[in-house]
């Protein structure tokens, strides 16, 4: 399976075991988050005809076209992040795996890609396969640079406060959020040693603030 992953430039970001989970589907036995890895995630994603064809939502119709066919060749069922609401709890999925937890500022953060973390989509297995073992909060170690990276303070220990963070990315001074990604996802140090393109960062922010 990861050989088939890395040619998509996807990974594995983390999994967990169920039985009869009401949330996955009937005999679902592993969940797996998939995620972009890097390095080479953007050029490989922008050379896909999602990307070509100009159409909306490239990347959740690139999301759906892969990991759905990575999904029917292992007998498995595909869950995707977006199409809701109703949403598939992806949040609370990524706590079960043990490879991401709550920030200070309650964004997952991820063992290897920091606050960067994403998924692209999950895969419900009816086997039980092997995981890797849990690893470890890398907030417990660090000074939490996340907790006032907000330039708009916004984005806080306290809370999320998503019209503000609008209003910011309005005003010119939002610039810098705009085209690199939000300062605070890029303050913590476990996303510094992500690859993760600025370019890709900047197509989030503008799906999220159109
Ligand atoms: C709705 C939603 C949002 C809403 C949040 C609404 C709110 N807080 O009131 C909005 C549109 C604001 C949002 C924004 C973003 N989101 Co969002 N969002 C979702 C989504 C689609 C559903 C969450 C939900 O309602 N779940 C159902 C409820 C019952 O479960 P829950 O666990 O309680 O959900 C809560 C958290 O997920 C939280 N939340 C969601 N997004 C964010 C973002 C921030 C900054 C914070 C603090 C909390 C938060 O709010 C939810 C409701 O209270 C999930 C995908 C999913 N299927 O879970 C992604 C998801 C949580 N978001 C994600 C991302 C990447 C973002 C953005 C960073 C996107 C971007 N710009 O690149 C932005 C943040 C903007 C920024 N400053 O950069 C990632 C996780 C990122 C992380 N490291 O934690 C997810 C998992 C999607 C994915 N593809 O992986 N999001
Ligand atoms: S900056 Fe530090 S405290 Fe904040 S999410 Fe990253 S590792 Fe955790
Ligand atoms: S995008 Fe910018 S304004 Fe919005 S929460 Fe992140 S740092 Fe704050």
């Amino acid at each position: 399976m990861k050989a088939a992953l890395e040619a998509h430039h996807l990974e594995i970001l983390g999994g967990f075991h169920a039985e009869d989970d009401p949330a996955l589907p009937k005999g679902a036995r592993t969940l797996l988050l998939i995620g972009p890895s890097e390095p080479g995630f953007w050029p490989h994603f922008t050379a896909q005809p999602e990307w070509q064809d100009g159409q909306p939502d490239p990347m959740d119709r690139w999301s759906r076209r892969v990991i759905g066919r990575l999904a029917c060749d292992l007998g498995a069922k595909a869950l995707f992040p977006f199409g809701g609401p109703p949403y598939h709890p992806f949040y609370q999925w990524a706590l079960r795996s043990g490879r991401a937890w709550a920030s200070p500022v309650q964004l997952l953060v991820h063992e290897t890609q920091g606050l960067f973390f994403s998924a692209r989509g999950a895969l419900a297995l009816k086997e039980r396969v092997e995981l890797p073992a849990p690893g470890a909060r890398p907030c417990d170690a660090c000074a939490q640079p996340c907790a006032d990276a907000c330039p708009a303070g916004a984005l806080t220990p306290a809370a999320y406060n998503v019209s503000e963070c609008h209003s910011f990315l309005d005003s010119g001074a939002g610039e810098g959020c705009l085209s690199q990604g939000c300062a605070v996802r890029r303050a913590c140090p476990v996303s510094q040693s992500y690859a993760r393109m600025e370019v890709q960062s900047a197509y989030h922010m503008r799906q999220f603030h159109r």
